[in-house]
């Protein structure tokens, strides 16, 4: 493949690095992008501003979250489910920001993946001391599509662990900038965060926010 035809990661030195089969690390691809992401997510949250759901068995999250795009995720007592409303507000999500949209699909292409269309952007913001479980990502229709995720501010180490929730987990280092793109046999791997560890981070502060694109309907 010829990366020089990719205009917005270019400037990057860093080679798509395989982690495994399936999970692609982009070493400070969103770099470039901060200052755009960090005014747009000022937009977006004005209008659906960071909450804490609550998980079907009624524990309030330690993430918060929102949402831009078509689909915006939630949890409630009902379930874990994508839905083109924000239940906070009622209307619309906000906007899915179009370089936002298209540093997403040339994240994806750039790792393997040319056909991505992300449909939804989960926003997640930790503080200190906040972890996030393992998990699997399996509220999307179709686990044919990758997931890009991006991450900002305070560093993480992520959890990657296998397809069953015992299987050991790797730790990864995920720092401001860096972006994971997540697909095919390890679209179902579990996963998580490890509790953020406190500091300071001088464009986000004292938080650690990712972005998670995806299609979901
Ligand atoms: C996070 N990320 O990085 C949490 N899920 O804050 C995820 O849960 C995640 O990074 C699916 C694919 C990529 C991810
Ligand atoms: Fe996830």
């Amino acid at each position: 493949m010829n990366y020089d035809l990719f205009d917005a990661l270019a400037y990057t030195s860093a080679q798509p690095e395989e982690i495994e089969p399936g999970v692609v690390l982009l070493r400070g691809a969103a770099s470039h992008l901060v200052s755009d992401i960090h005014q747009q997510l000022g937009a977006i949250l004005n209008i659906s501003p960071f909450r804490h759901m609550f998980t079907p068995g009624g524990r309030r999250m330690a993430v918060a979250t929102s949402s831009c795009g078509p689909y915006g995720w939630i949890s409630d007592q009902y379930g874990y489910r994508y839905h083109s409303a924000d239940p906070l507000t009622e209307q619309p999500w906000p906007a899915m920001p179009v370089s936002w949209e298209q540093f997403a699909r040339e994240s994806a292409l750039y790792a393997g993946f040319p056909d991505f269309l992300p449909d939804s952007c989960l926003i997640n913001r930790y503080q200190a001391e906040t972890q996030l479980s393992l998990h699997q990502d399996k509220d999307e229709k179709d686990f044919k599509h990758p997931i890009v995720s991006v991450s900002l501010g305070l560093s993480a180490q992520f959890l990657l662990g296998g397809m069953r929730r015992e299987d050991a987990s790797r730790k990864i280092p995920l720092m401001h900038g860096d972006v994971l793109v997540w697909g095919n046999q390890s679209r179902l791997r579990f996963h998580g965060i490890s509790r953020i560890q406190a500091g300071y981070h001088p464009v986000f502060g004292d938080c650690r926010i990712n972005l998670t694109f995806r299609r979901a309907g």
